[in-house]
């Protein structure tokens, strides 16, 4: 049971450490001891591999399971609100696969061709994710909360040739703007055999993909290592949505870290709340629990404690990655809600994407007898990169440690603010506690290795062998990593990174917005919430009506990133060469020192 010991490296402000009895014994027991003798190549030579150095994704997660023991074993087990659940055996999943990926043959998509998905998590998402990786094609997911401005702005970027989407995602979000998508050459919709116009039905993709697999045999294309397989979109200060490009090789990261952190093996019930339209519901939720041959539970419905408790407690989950929103949403109801269920089978909760209170951490071991396991990581690192591993002592508030194979530090940026493309332009910090940009050293398996089509951003993220990320952090004296804040201005709501350039595009196509500024505001739930101040044009008023109207301009576009609050404001801060200072706006609202101003543009 837990014993808590102080260590008395951790700050003066810091919880105990949280040292638990492991309920089973984990598969990496000693963390110092796996970093020293861990390597790529190890890991690498784990999985199996294709003839002549190549390797896919989906081989490794479904067909390499599907001729062995596993075989009959089930892959995924997808719930959903008011309808059964389906299950895919590991072979099915590769005869569905094999299917889906000779349809893509026969319709003509070849290897490097974009394929994006909008739909809500089911079979025909899974089948589409592994089906497009082993016919060589890239997987760009989208989410389905997306309103129609992201998703026209993603899959235009992505030049994607095939969407899989639903009926009503394609009406709303799709139909109007077709005509913009040159690429988009095949739309398929999953659940009608009456599919709107211009659209196939997931039927009839099937009906001929097992037409071509019969005349053809199966397609399954020998894909190198660093042939690109995913195509995850994520959001900077500036700019459009950047384009992370990841490889057939991430695998290796994935299959290793399911093991490392996640502690997956054959047998277990896992699931991860996470939606594959973001990076962890792909790269956790997808690959590497399939890599480790384990049962993926799916849930397509929303958060429901009652029911996320219930799901636990009837699959049988044995381990649980989830995020710091949804545990905080648990939390709110009480651990009185969570003890009307029982969770024998449980052994192992961890948590992505936000800072994670250690009030989270330790109320897991109150909700489930578990402290729940921080574990941070990025789209363009592909796999968890820092983290608590299981059976290890954990410092309530800090990230963990890096994983085995991996290198991270704090840097200080040269002078001009810059990543530097110079080789003495950063300064690696090695006093213990000393806040700087957390980096990682560049070369791991899953480092994306590219943003679509801005060659000069990715040169700009890496500087002396590090990618830097954008994050700042501290590490202590024993290589614990304590998350500070961003560097930039990105938002992190309900675990989703949010750039505010995006949203403050959609607001200005409204007539009455002049100027916007969007900002991260704290949010005890979802840590923050988007909320935009408004410059409106002469001859509007800032009338409630107005802003209740700009909420709901903001949503229809948007969806789920759209802004929660509105605030009128014509005299918003600048900086001298003209930009909305979102720092100060921020400083503003949290009421915060404004920092350094040298910058801003003093109303005359
Ligand atoms: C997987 C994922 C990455 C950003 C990251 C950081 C924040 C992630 C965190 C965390 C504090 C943690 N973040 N994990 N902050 N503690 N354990 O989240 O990818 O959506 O690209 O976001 O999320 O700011 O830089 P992505």
């Amino acid at each position: 049971m837990a014993s808590s010991t102080v260590d008395a490296s951790t700050p003066a402000t810091a919880r105990p450490e949280v040292v638990t009895e492991p309920r089973t014994e984990p598969l990496v027991g000693d963390w110092a001891q796996q970093r020293r003798h861990f390597t790529w190549e190890s890991a690498r030579a784990q999985l199996d591999g294709l003839p002549g150095g190549h390797l896919n994704i989906a081989h490794e997660a479904v067909d390499r399971h599907a001729t062995g023991p596993l075989a009959d074993a089930v892959a995924l087990r997808c719930l959903h609100r008011g309808a059964p659940t389906t299950e895919l055996t590991y072979g099915e999943l590769s005869r569905r696969t094999d299917v889906f990926a000779a349809a893509l043959r026969a319709t003509g998509v070849r290897a490097g061709d974009v394929v994006a998905t909008l739909l809500p998590r089911g079979e025909e998402l899974y089948v589409t994710v592994l089906g497009t990786l082993k016919a060589a094609g890239v997987l760009s997911p989208l989410f389905p909360a997306f309103g129609p401005e992201p998703v026209r702005e993603r899959l235009s970027l992505g030049r994607a040739r095939v969407l899989v989407t639903d009926a009503v995602s394609y009406e709303r979000k799709v139909a109007p703007f077709r005509g913009t998508l040159p690429h988009l050459a095949r739309v398929v919709v999953v659940d009608t055999d009456d599919p709107p116009p211009g659209t196939v039905a997931w039927s009839e993709l099937e009906r001929l993909g097992a037409q071509d697999l019969v005349a053809h045999g199966t397609h399954r294309p020998l894909t190198r290592p660093d042939d690109p397989a995913l195509l995850h979109f994520t959001s900077g200060t500036t700019g459009r949505p950047k384009g992370a490009v990841h490889v057939h090789e991430a695998v290796v990261a994935h299959h290793a870290t399911a093991r490392l952190v996640l502690d997956l093996r054959p047998g277990d019930t896992y699931w991860c709340t996470a939606d594959p339209g973001w990076v962890t519901g792909m790269s956790y939720g997808i690959i590497g629990p399939l890599t480790r041959g384990v049962t993926v539970v799916t849930d397509s419905a929303d958060f429901d404690a009652r029911r996320w408790y219930q799901v636990l407690q009837d699959e049988r989950v044995t381990v649980f990655y989830t995020a710091p929103t949804a545990l905080r949403m648990l939390m709110r109801q009480g651990s009185d809600l969570a003890h009307e269920y029982r969770y024998p089978a449980l052994r192992h909760v961890a948590s992505v994407g936000e800072p994670l209170n250690p009030e989270a951490v330790l109320w897991g071991l109150e909700a489930f007898g578990l402290p729940v396991h921080d574990t941070w990581w990025q789209t363009e690192t592909g796999a968890i990169m820092v983290a608590n591993v299981p059976g290890t002592p954990i410092r309530p508030g800090s990230m963990g440690r890096p994983v085995p194979g991996i290198d991270v530090a704090v840097l200080q940026r040269g002078p001009d603010g810059r990543a530097a493309v110079q080789d003495d332009a950063v300064t690696v910090l090695h006093d213990p506690d000393a806040v700087g940009e957390l980096a990682v050293r560049a070369g791991w398996p899953s480092m994306f290795r590219a943003y679509l089509d801005d060659p000069e951003r990715y040169a700009r993220a890496f500087a002396d062998g590090w990618y830097l990320t954008g994050d700042l952090a501290r590490i202590d004296a024993d290589g614990y990593v304590w998350f500070v804040g961003r560097a930039d201005d990105v938002i992190k709501s309900a675990g989703h990174l949010i750039g505010p350039f995006e949203v403050e595009s959609a607001l200005m196509e409204h007539e009455a917005v002049a100027e916007v500024g969007v900002i991260g505001k704290p949010d005890p739930l979802a840590g923050e919430v988007v909320k935009a101040f408004v410059t409106l044009r002469a001859g509007y008023e800032p009338t409630p009506r107005l802003q209740r109207e700009l909420i709901s301009f903001g949503r229809h576009r948007l969806g789920s990133v759209a802004p929660r609050e509105v605030e009128f404001d014509q005299d918003l801060p600048h900086t001298r060469s003209g930009k909305v200072m979102r720092r100060l706006l921020r400083a503003r609202e949290l009421g915060l020192p404004e920092g350094d101003l040298s910058t801003v543009e003093t109303p005359s």
